[in-house]
């Protein structure tokens, strides 16, 4: 692949240089410990299995601000009050970091690119003259798109939410974003178009139409996808779970929730999921029940990668760094056969008291270890196979004599009686959540 180091004519991160796989003895923090793009895990590499992305919003155009206070980090890239220029050297920074970090893909939305406009026009060319510059630094450096999205849920015209809003302008306006942004992805060859309902919900039942909202959140997606396939889009849509915040309620709360919503509507063979750890873990679920939920129905599409704080109950998106919640997600993924045109997507962003541009480089460095030394892990226990032939083994009764009438729907409720009344007290067999929880501590620290 060819990659330069750097683009255009000024170098955002001095000093700092491609992170290469130096292997555990490395003292360098700038180097990967585990992540060894080359190296081979059960047939693919680890590049082609994990598939990273590194997001615009937080990693560019987040500084740090919160609802208490400013940002703490100033972008070189911010050169002033133009706002074109800016974005042309944000995307400059943008493919520098790529490169040096030596990640595959990329996703944005399409205000992370580009400046919205006075009009609808002037944001669509906004858009498409970034695009056009996107796809030159692509070819320059082997970068590619994992997804596109539109952000409808900023501007303060989607206050009462984009494709659920009860004003009938409002929901022409997201079509008009959501129309550039799927243009966009196409002309950069994303792989997934995802759409994430930050503000398709509502903050108070006693005035929203739930029904009515959710029929044209339907109907929007249908139509977004109709125009996505009729300009050439062949890859996945991708609805991104989340319970709430910004919103009280969102309507697509978790993995369960949104596989019903599109299975009612019919969407379920152009639509997929997106599930960030930390969205599920809002829904009070742990990140791998939502991946298993959604590898079961055939629609894990992608990965949010990230963690929140277990001391809180916010969207904290922080590097995911803990290896027991990112050993149970790579199980999934692997037992799944893996993501399809989805890639682990770093969906986080550095501490507000991360001041340094070096910390950038530092949590993604971070997180791209911890689910490579995962993916080591978990593949060791899928090839020793006591976990999997224990788990299957608790459903032998399944496999033969009436259990196995019973998984083919072959008996009655009048029979499941007669069943239990003929038989022994069923005995007691353990489900070893010790032993298994042992197991999987074995294979992380051996
Ligand atoms: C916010 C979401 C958002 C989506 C893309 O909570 O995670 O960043 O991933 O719109
Ligand atoms: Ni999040
Ligand atoms: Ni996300």
């Amino acid at each position: 692949m060819n990659r330069t180091v750097f683009i255009g004519d000024h170098e955002f991160f001095p000093g700092i240089g491609r992170i290469e796989y130096e292997g555990p003895e490395s003292d360098n923090p700038l180097s990967f410990k585990a992540y060894d793009p080359e190296r081979v895990i059960a047939g693919k590499t680890m590049e082609q299995h994990l598939r990273f992305a590194v997001c615009y919003w937080h990693t560019f155009c987040a500084d740090g601000n919160d609802p208490f206070g400013p940002g703490t980090r100033a972008h070189p890239w911010h050169l002033g009050e133009d706002g074109m220029a800016n974005a042309r050297a944000k995307l400059d920074a943008a493919f520098e970091f790529f490169t040096k970090l030596n990640v595959p893909y990329y996703c944005f939305h399409d205000r992370d690119i580009a400046p919205e406009g006075d009009t609808v026009a002037e944001s669509e060319a906004n858009l498409s003259s970034l695009v056009s510059l996107a796809k030159e630094r692509q070819q320059a450096t082997g970068m590619k798109l994992l997804w596109g999205t539109a952000n409808v849920f900023s501007h303060p015209r989607y206050m009462n939410g984009a494709a659920t809003n009860p004003d009938f302008a409002v929901v022409a306006h997201a079509g008009a974003q959501v129309k550039a942004a799927l243009d966009a992805t196409v002309a950069l060859g994303g792989q997934n178009y995802v759409f994430w309902g930050g503000r398709e919900g509502y903050a108070c039942l006693l005035n929203t139409d739930t029904r009515m909202e959710l029929d044209h959140l339907a109907t929007f997606l249908s139509m977004a996808r109709d125009y996505g396939r009729s300009i050439g889009f062949e890859g996945t849509f991708l609805i991104e779970p989340k319970p709430m915040e910004p919103m009280y309620h969102q309507y697509d709360v978790d993995a369960q929730t949104v596989i019903g919503f599109l299975r009612h509507y019919g969407l379920d063979g152009d639509f997929k999921l997106n599930i960030e750890a930390n969205h599920a873990t809002l829904a009070g679920h742990s990140s791998a029940h939502d991946l298993q939920m959604a590898a079961d129905a055939g629609l894990l599409g992608s990965i949010d990668a990230n963690r929140g704080n277990a001391q809180n109950g916010w969207d904290t998106d922080q590097f995911p760094m803990d290896m027991y919640d990112c050993v149970q997600n790579m199980l999934v993924v692997l037992a799944a056969g893996g993501l399809g045109s989805g890639g682990f997507n770093f969906d986080a962003k550095i501490r507000r008291e991360s001041t340094d541009l070096e910390d950038l480089f530092l949590g993604h460095i971070g997180g791209m270890d911890a689910y490579a030394r995962a993916l080591i892990i978990a593949d060791r226990i899928i090839g020793d196979g006591r976990l999997e032939s224990f788990r299957a083994s608790r459903y032998t009764s399944f496999r033969q004599g009436q259990g196995r009438r019973f998984a083919a729907g072959e008996l009655s409720l009048a029979e499941l009686r007669d069943i239990a009344a003929n038989n022994p007290d069923p005995v007691r067999t353990s489900g070893k959540q010790e032993w298994v929880e042992n197991l999987l501590n074995d294979f992380m620290f051996s």
